[in-house]
Order: structure tokens, then sequence, then C-alpha cells
């Protein structure tokens, strides 16, 4: 298409794509002003909150557009090498208050708010969030998404636009009830639908092979069903920089009405359809579920990735490129394995669609994907049964067999034994028939990553052991990192301003800066605003807290938080234990040594995970007896706050005195709440699994309290059979508040309630708590005594803030760029 160069002329002359990147206070309220009557048609007399808020969404959109706009146009000039990421999942949190910190503009905001007696705070909270993510892995690409942006990655991110986020979490009688995420209700203000971006995704049916027109062998997928999927764009804008979209697909029919159904004269029948074609992206699955054998998780799966290949190519092809260079211009970055399929997809759009010989697309195919694996749990690893996968995906069953038969002879011509081409081949014969989604990736990937030091060693020393043998250069890793912008700049901001008023605000885009912070650590003034910031922080947090939980809480005490997705690895029962033992010295008038303190949880359980479901109802009985209790008189509090989500963390990390991290160790890949609560000032307790191990080394190990058993450790405790019973016999204290567990105490004297958890702990104890316990106790005496020294404590404090470069998510994007990504950042001004 020729270009509109009046169009053009007038862009760049007018400061449309020119110009400032920010607004004045005057333009903040004109274009306010404007987007609430013209925007949304609203008189003042009747306008709401809410409608306030999406005034201000529309206002500030436009000027995130016009970063992605600029930012576009260079990507396009330069013929940059960039980077598609494919993530199933993302939690980007409230966009209003990071853009206007992108803009720089929060204080003028405010103030143009005020001449309109409006507060922006109040506007901020209308917020709802979208949560198309379950836990740090959908956080994590929205973290990398403000990096890419920020440091100027030629970039697109691709997911799906599910309609229902991840569940609501209340909580009834101290159960968890879930239901469903209405995220759209009111509107979204930042995305712009872009009908004309749609593609065609096949499902079903059978594959034909045969001669075609030019003689070649090749084979036609003649699929029963065609679902259609549009682009939803969200412009994401880094600081004072570039604006990448993350580009979501949502799922509609063909057609609205099947016509020849509707001529026939059944209205609903050809209505019926489309809804069935709409259901396709309508809710997020929770993790942790079987998620096995759920067919629709595959249909989302392959339908996005589809999607998203198909785009890719599209805009490849737009520059004028050949599809044999696409390995050139493009990595495509899988976020685990659930767009592994990706793998298949290309071979297919290469091999069937675009005619290209299988050797040479399988070159450009394992050239362009590079793979970043999230667990070590053999659960967690994604496996699709073969009859499932060949009646969606007929074709693609076939490439996959093509892909390991080709695979299998290179290990056979290796000399390698039956049993561990077996091991390795994409296909596990044993038991069901399936496909092992991590192999696929790996053997179609050039480069594989964990996400922390010890992570990314043992995904090498054991699930991918053999792969890493074969292909040594092919593993690397790159340490999960965190938005600093917007979990302490935009989440904490008093603290911000304090920070910034002793070393400048360079850290805002260099998280190493805050080194300079320890010159001040000793500074016994500056310890003392350090802290009544987080006092500040805290009441704020008791006062949400009373409104949502109805729990009182001093603000004086130490916060000692544990907010996380419920499992058993992550062990807030072992926290429950801990609890338990302080109650009972108290009780038994030998609490003199405990420090006053609130324990905080949060979290959601897999709403078909039953262990994690009744942690939570213990963790609320445990409340209600401790809290109630006039021996305890006020010195520990126990609160489970519902409905974790970003926005709660953004309010929960900045008032936290002490982390809990206290995961079997080899079991959390990294963990990235950790990295949130140190940035705030929280001290660390926890075992040397995942990022923790590196967060301590960066902060110095006497400003970190480590317990438990590290991961070698574990194995020989299984090697040597664990009978956790042991420990119950000799330890009497444990003892005692095990038996609590089935004494009814906790329930009403319902002693079943909680025996699942007495009996899996005695009987197996997966997750060593009863190994553990002594230890953390141990550690939590050491935490009670450092707390009794302020000065001390503070001094602990300022100091691992000061050492949190590392966990910037900007580190881990360079890391990226260096490690795997290969291309030259381009940033917009
Ligand atoms: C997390 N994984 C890791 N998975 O547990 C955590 N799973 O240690 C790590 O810090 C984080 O990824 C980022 O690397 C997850 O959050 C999921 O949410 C998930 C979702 C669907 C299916 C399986």
């Amino acid at each position: 298409k020729t270009p509109n160069k009046k169009i053009e002329s007038y862009f760049s002359s007018n400061g449309i794509v020119s110009g400032k990147l920010g607004l004045s206070k005057d333009e903040i309220k004109d274009s306010f002003l404007e987007k609430t009557f013209y925007g949304l048609g609203r008189i003042p007399a009747l306008a709401t909150q809410n409608d306030f808020y999406t005034a201000m969404a529309f206002a500030i959109r436009d000027r995130v557009l016009r970063q992605f706009v600029r930012s576009t146009q260079q990507f396009n000039e330069k013929d940059a090498r960039g980077v598609a990421y494919l993530s199933a999942e993302y939690l980007p949190g409230p966009h209003l208050g990071n853009n206007l910190l992108s803009l720089e503009i929060i204080k003028e905001t405010r103030e143009a708010l005020a001449e309109v007696n409006l507060d922006l705070d109040e506007i901020l909270d209308q917020e709802v969030e979208p949560g198309l993510g379950n836990g740090g892995l959908g956080r994590l690409a929205s973290c990398y998404m403000d990096a890419m942006a920020t440091l100027g990655i030629p970039s697109i991110a691709y997911g799906i636009r599910y309609e229902f986020g991840i569940f609501k979490q209340e909580i009834r009688d101290g159960w968890q009830e879930e239901s469903t995420d209405k995220w759209l209700h009111y509107g979204n203000p930042w995305e712009i639908v872009r009908p004309e971006i749609a593609y065609e995704v096949h499902f079903g049916g059978k594959t034909e092979s045969g001669i075609d027109e030019k003689g070649n062998y090749s084979v036609a997928w003649n699929a029963d069903t065609v679902i259609k999927g549009v682009a939803y764009d969200t412009p994401i804008l880094g600081y004072k920089s570039n604006g990448i979209i993350m580009r979501l697909w949502k799922a509609e029919a063909i057609e609205s009405f099947d016509f020849s159904i509707y001529n026939s004269g059944d209205y609903y029948k050809a209505v019926e359809k489309k809804m069935r074609s709409e259901n396709l992206t309508k809710v997020l699955y929770p993790n942790d579920e079987n998620l096995q054998g759920k067919e629709l998780r595959l249909k989302q799966q392959y339908f996005f990735v589809c999607c998203s290949l198909k785009d890719t190519i599209r805009l490849h092809l737009l520059q004028g490129r050949k599809l044999d260079q696409l390995h050139d211009k493009f990595t495509i970055q899988l976020n685990d394995t659930h767009p592994s399929i990706a793998v298949a997809e290309l071979m297919r759009l290469l091999v069937d669609e675009h005619k290209m010989e299988w050797e040479k697309a399988w070159h450009v195919t394992r050239h362009t994907f590079a793979y970043t694996n999230h667990t070590l749990l053999p659960e967690a690893l994604e496996k699709w049964s073969i009859d499932l996968f060949g009646r969606l995906l007929p074709r693609h069953l076939e490439i996959i067999y093509e892909i390991n038969s080709r695979f299998l002879n290179e290990l056979r011509e290796l000399q390698y034994s039956a049993n561990k081409i077996a091991r390795m081949s994409l296909i596990e014969e044993s038991g069901e028939p399936s496909i092992r989604m991590a192999h696929l990736a790996t053997v179609g990937s050039f480069k594989v990553n964990g996400v922390s030091a010890l992570h990314s060693r043992l995904l090498k020393e054991q699930v991918l052991n053999d792969f890493a043998e074969l292909w040594p250069d092919k593993f690397t890793n790159v340490t999960n990192g965190i938005s600093h912008r917007r979990f302490l700049v935009v989440s904490n901001p008093a603290l911000s301003d304090l920070i910034s008023e002793k070393i400048g605000r360079d850290w805002l885009t260099d998280l190493y800066k805050l080194k300079g912070l320890e010159a001040f650590a000793e500074d016994e003034d500056f310890q003392k605003k350090w802290m009544d910031i987080k006092l500040e922080n805290k009441k704020a947090l008791s006062k949400h807290i009373e409104e949502y939980a109805g729990v009182k809480i001093d603000p004086t005490m130490m916060f000692d938080v544990q907010v996380k997705r419920i499992h058993e690895y992550k062990r807030q029962h072992l926290k429950v234990l801990h609890i338990l033992s302080l109650y009972r010295r108290i009780k038994k008038g030998e609490g003199e040594r405990i420090s006053p303190t609130a324990f905080i949880f949060a979290g959601k359980a897999a709403p078909g995970y039953f262990m994690a479901k009744r942690i939570i109802k213990l963790i609320s009985s445990v409340a209600d007896l401790v809290n109630k209790d006039p021996d305890v008189n006020g010195k520990l509090k126990v609160v489970f706050i519902p409905n974790f989500n970003v926005k709660l963390a953004q309010r929960i990390y900045p008032a936290s005195d002490l982390s809990e991290q206290i995961s079997m160790a080899g079991k959390e890949a990294s963990g990235t709440g950790n990295m949130k609560f140190a940035l705030n000032g929280a001290l660390t307790v926890g075992t040397l699994d995942g990022a923790n191990v590196e967060i301590r080394d960066e902060v110095g190990k006497e400003n970190f309290f480590l317990f438990g058993l590290t991961t070698e450790e574990v194995q020989q405790t299984r090697q040597d059979g664990y009978r956790p019973s042991e420990y119950y016999e000799q330890n009497k204290e444990l003892q005692g508040i095990l038996d609590m567990l089935i004494s009814g105490e906790l329930s009403n004297g319902d002693t079943e309630l909680f025996k699942p958890i007495f009996e899996n702990l005695l009987q197996q104890d997966p997750y060593l708590l009863l190994k553990d316990y002594q230890s953390y106790i141990d550690c939590q005496e050491e935490i009670h005594e450092a707390w009794r020294k302020p000065k001390e404590w503070a001094r602990m404090s300022i100091l691992n803030v000061a050492n949190m470069g590392k966990f910037s998510s900007d580190r881990s994007i360079q890391d990226y760029v260096e490690k795997i990504w290969n291309l030259q950042p381009i940033k917009a001004d």
C-alpha cells in the first residue's frame, strides 16, 4: 500500500509522533475532561468514579500509543531483529499507575485531578486487573514486557484473551470459594480490537497425502472445525521509552451464523455453533490440577500458537523478507511448554503451506525457537495423550512422529542404548502413549534455559540430563527478575522518594545503583526515616486487612508474610506448625522471647487441589484459635487475606518485615515474590532453593535467615529411607503440635477435618516438613531476637535493598539478549 504523504507529514509536523514524551498538568486536565464528555458521553452529575478512571485511562492510552507508533516505525526502518514472546499467561496488574510513571506524569496527574476535586489514589483504585495467569509464570512474562519496552527490544508478546481470568477467591467459614473473574465487566479501556488482524485455526478431521500439481509429495489437512482468532492489542509502555504490544487472541466463529442451518429455519442451532467457537477463549485453566486430558486446554494452546505464528510470519514477510530467513530476524521464545506445539505448527506452515522442503524447514525451525523451563516437578511436565492429540491435530501428530523418527535415528547413529533412546523419545510408550512436550520443545529449540542458577543446574542434571549431555551448549541459565518500577517505584512511593533523595534517580533504569544506599545503612537518622515509612505502609495494609479479613492488627508488630500460590511444596503448613509452636509456648507461660507478630497469608489454591484447600482451612482455623485466645493477649495475630492478585501484592510487599520463602530445596524453580519482598526491605527466611540462593549471595549471609536441608541433603534423605514418624516420636514439641491437628481443638471437636494433613505428614511427608521443622524453629528464634534490636534490623533491611540490583527484570532481559536473542536494542525517545 502506498503511504499517504499528507497524513505522514501531518503526524510529524503536529507533534503527534514527534514531540515530547509527557504532558503538562493543564494538558492532562483538558484531555481528561474531553474524554469524560466526548469519550464516555457523561455529564458530571452522573459520572461515577469508574467513569473518571476510564476517562483518565483513555487520555493516557493516547500517549502510550504514540510511543508504540514511534517504536514500531523505528524497528521497521532499521529492519531490526526481534523477539516474539509466546506465553499462555500474563499478569500485567493495573496499567494506569505504571503508565503514569513511564510518562513521568504522576505528580502532574495528581495535581490536575485535585483541581477538579478528584483524588488520584481513588481513581487508581478503580482499575480491575487482567488476571490472565495463575502466578509466577504469568507475572514474569509481564515483568519482562516492562523491561523489553524500557530497553527498546523489538518485540511482540502473544497470548490468549481469556474472558474470565483466574477465579476470584472468597473465604467463607475458613474455606476457599471460587467465583468467576468478570474483569471485562466495565469494559477495558487499554485494549484495541484489530478485526483486520485475524487468522483461521483448524481442528480435527483427517490428513490426505498425494502428489500436488508440481509433482511433489504433499499432505493436505482436511479439518472438520474452523475457528477465527482476532487480535486484541494492549500497548505496554516502557519507562520514558518504547511502547510494545501485548497481542491477545480471542476466538470467534468464522460466520456469525451457519447460513445453511439458518436458511433451513433452525435459528438456535445456527447460533449454537457460534457459541461453541467462542468457548475456546472463555476461561483460564487454574494450574496444579490434573490438566492432562483437558481437551479445551490443548485447543487453547494450539489456537493461540497458530494465530501467533501466522502473525509473526505476516510481520516478517511485510518487511519484504524471505521465509527461509525467519530465524535471522526472529527468535520465538516459548514461555514453558504451554506454547511448544509451535515447533510442529511452524513445520506445518513451512512445509505444507509454504512448500519448503523438510530439511530446510527444520533448520529454520530449530534456529527460531528458544525454550524457558519453569518447573522440575514431574507432575507438572506437560504430556498429551496420543489419542486426544491425534483427534484434534492429526497433521501435527504426523509431523511430531517424523521429527521423532529422524531424531531417534541420530541417537542410534551415536550408539545410544535402547533404554536411553526410549527415555529421550518425544513419545512416551509406557502407560498411555503420550507426547512429552518438554522433549519436543528441547529438540525444536536452539537454546533451553532454566530460571535460576540452581534450577538450571538441576535441569541439566535431572529432568533434561540426556539432552544436556548430547547438546551441552544448548543449555543456559537466565535468573528471573522483577519490574522494580512497578514493585518499588509505583507501589512504595515514600520509600522510593527517600532512596532518590540519597542517591538520585538513576536507579530507575539501573538498579545496581541501589548499592549507593550501603553508605547510609548505619546512619541512624536514615534508619529512622526508613522504618517510619515501613510503619506507614503497615498501617495502610492493616486498614485493608481489617476491611477485607475482619482482623485488627497492631502495625507495630512484626509482619511475617507468606503470599504465593498454595501448594504443598511451598510448605504453608510448615509456617502453621511454627505458629502453633509459639501458641503452645505462650499457653505454657513460656512466651517471653516471642516478639509480637502478625502472620499474614494470601494465595489461591487450585480448585481441584484437595490438600491445598485443606491448608487454607487450617490457616483460618489457627487464626480463629489464636486471635480469640485471651492468653495470647494480642501477641500473635494470624490472618488470611482473600483474593491475592497483583494489586493486593503491591500493597503487601511494602508493608512486610519478614518474607517467608520456605519451599523444600529443589522444588521452587526460582520464585519472584522473594525478590519483591527484599526490594521493599523485608528480610528473608528461606531455604537454599531457587533464587533464594542468589539473593543470599547478593545480600550477604549475615543479612539472610537460612534454614533447612540443601537439595543434596534432600536427595540423601530420600535414599536413606525417610521415616517421618521418627521425628514425631523424638520431638515432643512437634508431637504436641501435630496432635493438635487431630484433637478437635482447631475444629470445634471435629477430629477428622485435619486428619488428611496429619496422616500425610506422618506417613509420607513428601516435602520433608518434619525433617526441616527444628531447623526452622531455631531460625525463627534468631529472627525474633533480631527484631528486638531495631537498629540492627533497619541496617539489615537497608542492606537488603542496596543489594537487589541483580534482580531487576532489566538485567534478566539483558541476559536474554546476550545469551539467547542476539539482537540490537533500539530505543525510541
Ligand atoms: C513458576 N511457575 C515457578 N507456573 O513455580 C516459580 N504452571 O518458581 C518461578 O519463579 C516462576 O514460574 C517464574 O519462572 C508457575 O507459575 C504456572 O503458573 C503454571 C501455569 C500453568 C500450568 C503450569
